[in-house]
């Protein structure tokens, strides 16, 4: 075989799907079906912080029934981004050659996985993204839309990077991508979360791309965002674009005096 035909990435062979619940009773059974449909040959890890509805119970007893699915309870909510953290670190521990993120509340459909499973065979980090040709939103108020189309502006500009939907929160990731990436001082929440996991694979030289998808807003249930959430967001995409610029000048000071 030609050096040049040879497989850039290794193949995804184990694939884990991480599901974070909180108070997901109702959604809890759907989509798991839809992801069960979607990709069977991939194991799902529920994520649960011991919900006061019982959602850990009900993933207790759809776990039982099925081989390819598990739990992992937490004691309490500590937000999304810590149960993420949890599920890498399970899923590197056992082996997984990719993980993905998805909500369990319908808003990420999982029939879209197979399509960003394919993109992953030429990338570290694939993004479920609502704003490329092809994405869209079902449902969303249009201040929703404006603060999502603004914020993602504002990323762009303040991190200089290409990616349209930064704070997506439907990836598939290699988990190569995840080891390189220094998850251990990962400490942002909500959007932040995604927004800071995008920005340490872009500064890896990772190769980011993304898929359209078609966010639908949940009908079940409620929403746990809120406005300090987009707050922090958008005080830490501030410092760390500082931070870059920062450093680029000093790199080009340098380089100028040495020069
Ligand atoms: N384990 C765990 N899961 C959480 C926590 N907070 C939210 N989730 C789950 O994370 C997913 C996304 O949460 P949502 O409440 O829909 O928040 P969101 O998608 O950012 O906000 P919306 O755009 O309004 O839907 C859902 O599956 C939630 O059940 C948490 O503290 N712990
Ligand atoms: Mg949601």
């Amino acid at each position: 075989m030609h050096v040049s035909e040879l497989p850039t990435r290794p193949a995804l062979d184990r694939v884990l799907v991480l599901l974070p619940t909180y108070n997901e009773r109702e959604n809890l059974p759907l989509i798991m079906e839809r992801i069960r449909a979607a990709v069977p040959q991939a194991d799902v890890l529920v994520l649960d912080d011991n919900s006061p509805d019982g959602t850990g119970d009900l993933a207790d007893q759809i776990a039982a029934q099925d081989a390819h699915v598990q739990v992992l309870h937490r004691a309490g909510k500590e937000g999304l981004g810590k149960a993420y953290l949890a599920g890498f670190a399970w899923g590197l521990e056992q082996g997984y050659d990719a993980m993905i993120e998805i909500d369990a509340d319908g808003s990420h459909p999982p029939e879209v996985l197979p399509r960003m499973l394919e993109v992953a065979k030429e990338a570290d980090l694939v993004i479920g993204s609502r704003w490329v040709p092809g994405g869209s939103i079902v449902n969303w108020p249009k201040s929703r839309e404006v603060i999502s189309r603004g914020g993602n502006l504002y990323i762009r500009l303040a991190l200089g990077m290409p990616v349209k939907d930064a704070t997506a929160g439907y990836r598939v990731y290699r988990a190569d991508a995840l080891r390189a990436m220094n998850l251990d001082d990962v400490s942002s929440q909500g959007y932040c979360f995604q927004v800071d996991l995008t920005w340490r694979a872009v500064q890896q030289g990772l190769v980011v791309a993304e898929a359209p998808i078609t966010f639908v807003e949940r009908e079940i249930g409620a929403s746990k965002m809120n406005e300090s959430i987009v707050r922090e967001a958008m005080l830490n995409v501030t410092r760390w674009g500082a931070e870059h610029r920062v450093s680029q000048l000093r790199s080009l000071i340098g380089r100028a005096e040495r020069g």
